[in-house]
């Protein structure tokens, strides 16, 4: 059976010296890892990373040990050296790629050694795997710490399943692009067959960074890179409902003694009168969770409503630092000092309004904490998801919480029942407490109903679940393409049926399909090769190949002069020329529509720059290939809809093509065209191939049996595809060689 192996920036075991100074493992406590740990237990997994230790720090039979206990609970370890923690960890990923996805763009350091120690650990994660990695394990990669490995693992395996999911924030373009390794860390994940978000605006902002950067095309949320298919999705990260939940259960029912205690102690230590209204705020103390803010506003609240003075108290508790980073040293400072200054102006010999604890809790005593606080205050300035809040809700079987959180967090977007504010918004903030603090207890049970619900159906189990179940689905579309990639079998199929037959019709699209493109379409016409190449498929007797193309039929009749043995579809099937025969219209079409569409078009221009309009024929198109990419999705939308009465009134119709719009008359097009060559004969082989949009129809149109190619790696409804022009001349020689 294959194995997951999870890869991240530590393990999720600490060791830790016991009393005796024995090394044993210790799960670590809060974050992604400790959500996963339930899965990773539950099934074949093994799990890479660094121990969070310096190695030097132990003895040879310390490590020896180590290494051992590690790989009895399935897990390898990495070791970081100090100058690799102070450039890679504290450095590049907490000073640049921190601050920067969290919009803190004043707070990162662009530093050149930073960046290279990023690439040289990766490097040395993706160099470590890969003497552990076997060709069917899945690779789930996590966080920003790992941006470049996807790729770097797929150089060494090109088709193993690789997944990644980043848990902070993926920025706005505007703020991604100030990253002087941008196109790096895009190309690093492009590694990956699956690159999960939390919310659908980061994935949304990370495709918009492909797209500009890397002029990618996506499709829906999927990305063609490197002949290979992959997706982009969002999967709010849950937390393991049920263990909040049924532990505050146990709490409440069945050790009321303890939560009594609990209540006594908080009176007595840190006088908490238990008629007194708790609100509870837990955070890594870290510049991004907005804490000073939320003092700040408390302080208002108090200065608004000073009614409440002496009945309100905040559990400000602030666990340790994530990485030894001076600014959020600063931030401590501060914060001591505005806790102490609060505190001094409010409090009173029997009232602290604001209880702040550096510290880490146990278990138990979160759960405590949740049970016996009336609201949860979290005002992150940005955040992921946080999943605090949803604990705190997990923790209310008696639905009797209210919570306040920010619409920086990824959270905020699943849990709209929540009072939902602004952290930079002091006043909202202030006037939320208060709702909060005076909520009926009715409208506390709607919120926590619908938000229970919620958690306890997406939880982290159902996550993890979700995005290996995506992965696979990625592997499988990959196959499925792999199956539809002309090789050896199906042209020696295709080579077969073409011998057997007796009565051929073969449909080439010329640009792009019989010829490369070149910047002037002119300079496109038949080289050499391709016309001895045609000359010979024409010659044959049983025979009818017809050139199916947008092109003009004075261009085609230059190239292809009388004497050829050759039919032609013009201008999308407008104009048909038969073989031996002369032009005609399939049907006479009005041109008078174009004074109304025109207009329109020319202002779709004015407002989008570098897009243009080319005046066909029969048709109206609006280009914008090299408008700003998102802009010209957009105003291809707006455009369509403006469209969509017109074109119906004026029997018009709308292709929306590649980065083209085009509108022309209804029902003409290149499948219609070639229908009506399969009327009045039979053939026992049909072949189609073009390459772009406007060849859909044909493929679309042409009975099941058809072999039907499309040029290039969009996604068809051709049966098989091929990756250039070249490989379908290649197809064409053997079949012409086939029939000597
Ligand atoms: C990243 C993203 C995203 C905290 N103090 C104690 C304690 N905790 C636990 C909480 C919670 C976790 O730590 C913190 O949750 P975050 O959501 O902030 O997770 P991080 O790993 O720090 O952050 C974040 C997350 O990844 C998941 O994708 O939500 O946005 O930055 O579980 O309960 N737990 C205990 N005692 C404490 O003192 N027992």
């Amino acid at each position: 059976m294959s194995r997951i192996i999870f890869v991240s920036n530590l393990l999720p075991l600490k060791p830790e010296k016991n009393s005796n100074g024995e090394i044993q493992l210790i799960e670590r406590v809060g974050g992604y890892s400790s959500g996963l740990i339930k899965f990773y237990k539950a099934n074949n997994t093994a799990w890479f990373g660094w121990t969070g230790i310096d190695k030097r720090q132990l003895l040879p039979a310390e490590k020896e040990h180590l290494n051992s206990i590690l790989q009895k609970r399935d897990c390898y370890p990495i070791y970081l050296k100090r100058r690799e923690r102070e450039n890679y960890l504290e450095g590049f990923s907490n000073k640049v790629l921190w601050p920067l996805f969290h919009y803190f763009s004043d707070k990162t350091s662009f530093k050149n050694e930073y960046w290279k120690a990023y690439v040289k650990v990766n490097q040395r994660y993706a160099d470590e795997l890969a003497e552990i990695i076997k060709e069917d394990d899945k690779i789930w990669i996590h966080d920003y710490h790992l941006m470049l490995l996807p790729q770097m693992l797929r150089k060494k395996f090109p088709n193993i399943t690789i997944g990644y999911f980043q848990h902070i924030p993926f920025p706005s373009f505007e703020v991604f692009r100030l990253l002087p390794w941008r196109i790096e860390i895009l190309e690093g994940l492009l590694g990956a067959d699956l690159i999960g978000f939390h919310t659908y605006d980061y994935e949304r902002h990370f495709m918009s960074s492909v797209r500009r950067l890397i002029g990618l095309d996506t499709y829906f949320n999927q990305i063609r890179y490197d002949k290979r298919v992959l997706k982009v999705d969002n999967f709010p990260m849950g937390i393991d409902y049920e263990k909040y939940h049924t532990k505050a259960i146990e709490l409440i029912e069945n050790t009321p003694d303890e939560l009594i205690e609990f209540k006594i102690q908080m009176e007595k230590h840190i006088r908490v009168k238990p008629e007194n209204k708790i609100i509870v705020s837990i955070d890594r103390l870290d510049y991004t969770k907005g804490i000073s803010e939320r003092i700040k506003a408390f302080r208002l609240f108090l200065e608004i409503h000073p009614e409440m003075k002496g009945k309100v108290t905040l559990m400000l508790i602030v666990t340790k630092l994530r990485e030894n980073d001076i600014r959020n040293n600063l931030i401590k400072v501060e914060l001591d000092a505005q806790v102490g200054k609060l505190n001094s102006e409010y409090g009173k010999i029997d009232w602290v309004p604001i209880h702040y604890f550096h510290t880490e809790l146990n278990f138990e005593k979160l759960i405590q904490i949740f049970i016996s606080a009336d609201a949860a205050l979290l005002t992150p300035i940005r955040d992921g998801m946080n999943l605090v809040a949803k604990e705190y809700i997990a923790s209310k079987p008696n639905k009797d919480g209210v919570l306040i959180l920010s619409e920086m967090a990824g959270a905020s977007k699943e849990m709209g029942e929540a009072l939902i504010v602004n952290p930079n918004n002091r006043q909202e903030m202030a006037e939320a407490i208060y709702t909060a603090l005076t909520m009926p207890e009715k409208d506390k049970l709607e919120m926590n109903t619908a938000l229970q619900k919620r958690l306890s159906n997406y939880t982290v189990a159902k996550w993890a679940d979700d995005f290996m179940k995506s992965l696979r689905g990625v592997k499988k579309l990959q196959e499925y393409n792999q199956t539809r990639n002309i090789n050896s079998s199906i042209t020696e199929n295709i080579l077969q049926l073409y011998n057997k037959a007796k009565q051929r019709i073969i449909f080439l699209d010329y640009d792009g399909t019989l010829q490369g493109f070149y910047k002037n379409p002119q300079d496109a016409n038949p080289d050499a090769e391709l016309y001895s190449l045609l000359k010979k498929l024409c010659s044959d007797k049983n025979n009818q190949v017809f050139i199916i193309s947008g092109r003009d039929k004075e261009t085609l009749s230059e190239w292809f002069d009388e004497s050829w043995n050759i039919g032609f579809i013009a201008e999308h099937g407008v104009w048909h020329r038969n073989i031996g025969k002369d032009w005609s219209m399939l049907e006479a079409i009005s041109k008078d529509w174009m004074q109304i569409i025109r207009p329109i078009l020319d202002f779709y221009c004015d407002r989008t720059p570098r897009s243009f309009i080319e005046e066909k024929n029969y048709s109206l198109v609006w280009h914008y290939r090299k408008a700003d990419p998102d802009l010209g999705v957009q105003r291809s939308f707006e455009l369509k809809d403006e469209l969509k009465s017109l074109v119906t009134n004026l029997n018009l119709e709308i292709m929306d093509g590649d980065k083209v719009i085009e509108i022309k008359n209804a029902g003409i097009n290149k499948g219609r065209a070639a229908l009506t060559k399969l009327t009045n004969q039979q053939f026992d082989f049909i072949m189609a191939m073009g390459d772009d949009w406007t060849d859909e129809f044909t493929f679309d149109a042409l009975p099941s049996e058809a072999i039907t190619i499309k040029v290039g790696d969009k996604s068809t409804k051709a049966r098989y595809f091929v990756e250039n022009y070249k490989n379908i001349r290649t197809l064409l020689k053997l079949i012409t060689k086939s029939d000597d």
